[in-house]
C-alpha cells in the first residue's frame, strides 16, 4: 500500500482516507512523518527555483532563516501552490482538520550548519482556541496543523525539526526541564512531516553537512486565523486553480464555498 489507504486518489476531487496506522500515530504522537511524498525531480525543482531567487544567506537570526513570507513564495514557480492542494495534503488536512480548511501561511526555512532555531513552543496555556488538538466522536481535530515538505536530508544527529512527542495531549502546564524529553525527527528530502501546533516542538540546532531547506504550510479550521494577513496577496491567488483558491478564503463560518468537493 502507498502513501494513502486503499482508495486511491483517482481524479483532483477524491480525496483518499489516511491509513490506520497513520491515524494512529499522529493521535499518539502530535505528528506523522510520510517518506517519498514527493519525487526526486519535484524536490529537485523547488530547490532550484529556490536557488534562482539569489536570497540572503541564513544566519543566526530567525528573520535570516525564513524565506518566501507573505505569499512570495507562490509568485515563484507554480510548483509552490502545487503542494497546497497536493493529494497527500488534501487526505492530512481534511482528516485532520475537516470540512472547511484554509491556508493561514506559508514559508520557508534555511539554516546553515551550526546555526539553532526556534527554541520549544506550542499553544498558550491553559487553552488555546487557534492551536489544539481533540478527539470527539471518533475524529481528530487540529487547530493550526503544519505540513512541512523536506527539500533535503536531515539524517539522526543533524538537527531540524524536534518536538516532545504526545504533548499535544498534555492537560499540565510545560513544566522547567521538559527540553530533556525532546526527540529528534528526521526527514528524507522529499518526505512530508505533519505535526498540530498544539505539540511542543522546536528547531534543533542544524548540524547537517550543507544547508537545511524545507518549506511549511499552516492550514487552519475555516473559522479561525492565526496570521493576521492573509496567506497571499489577491492577485497572486488569481493564478492559481480554483480547488487552490478555495484555501484564501478569509476566516469566517457562514458563506463559505467548501474547502473540498467529496
Ligand atoms: O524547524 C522546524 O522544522 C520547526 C519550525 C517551527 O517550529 C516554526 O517555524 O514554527
Amino acid at each position: 500500500m502507498g502513501l494513502l489507504g486503499d482508495r486511491r486518489t483517482k481524479g483532483p476531487e477524491t480525496i483518499a482516507p489516511l491509513r490506520p496506522i497513520d491515524r494512529y500515530v499522529f493521535d499518539v504522537r502530535g505528528y506523522l512523518v510520510f517518506d517519498q511524498a514527493l519525487d526526486r525531480r519535484t524536490v529537485a525543482r523547488l530547490r532550484q527555483v529556490i536557488d534562482a531567487q539569489g536570497l540572503s544567506p541564513a544566519d543566526e537570526t530567525i528573520e535570516r532563516q525564513r524565506f518566501g513570507q507573505g505569499g512570495r513564495m507562490f509568485t515563484w514557480d507554480s510548483a509552490f501552490a502545487d503542494l497546497i492542494d497536493h493529494p497527500l495534503a488534501l487526505a492530512v488536512v481534511s482528516e485532520l482538520i475537516g470540512p472547511y480548511v484554509r491556508l493561514d501561511h506559508a514559508y520557508g526555512i534555511t539554516m546553515r550548519p551550526g546555526t539553532a532555531g526556534l527554541g520549544l513552543h506550542g499553544p498558550a496555556q491553559p487553552f488555546d482556541a487557534s492551536q489544539y488538538y481533540l478527539h470527539r466522536m471518533g475524529a481528530m481535530r487540529s487547530g493550526l496543523l503544519t505540513l512541512s515538505w523536506a527539500l533535503c536530508d536531515a539524517e539522526p544527529g543533524e538537527g531540524g525539526f524536534g518536538c516532545i512527542p504526545g504533548s499535544h495531549r498534555a492537560s499540565q502546564p510545560l513544566p522547567r526541564g521538559a527540553e530533556s524529553l525532546v526527540v529528534e525527527v528526521p526527514q528524507k528530502a522529499g518526505s512530508l512531516l505533519v505535526f498540530t501546533e498544539a505539540l511542543m516542538h522546536c528547531t534543533i540546532p542544524w548540524n547537517g553537512a550543507g544547508t537545511r531547506w524545507s518549506v511549511l504550510f499552516k492550514y487552519s479550521p475555516g473559522s479561525t486565523a492565526w496570521d493576521p494577513t492573509p496567506a497571499a496577496p489577491a492577485e497572486v491567488v488569481a493564478g492559481m486553480s480554483p480547488r487552490q483558491q478555495r484555501f484564501f478564503q478569509p476566516p469566517s463560518v457562514g458563506g463559505r464555498v467548501p474547502t473540498f468537493d467529496s
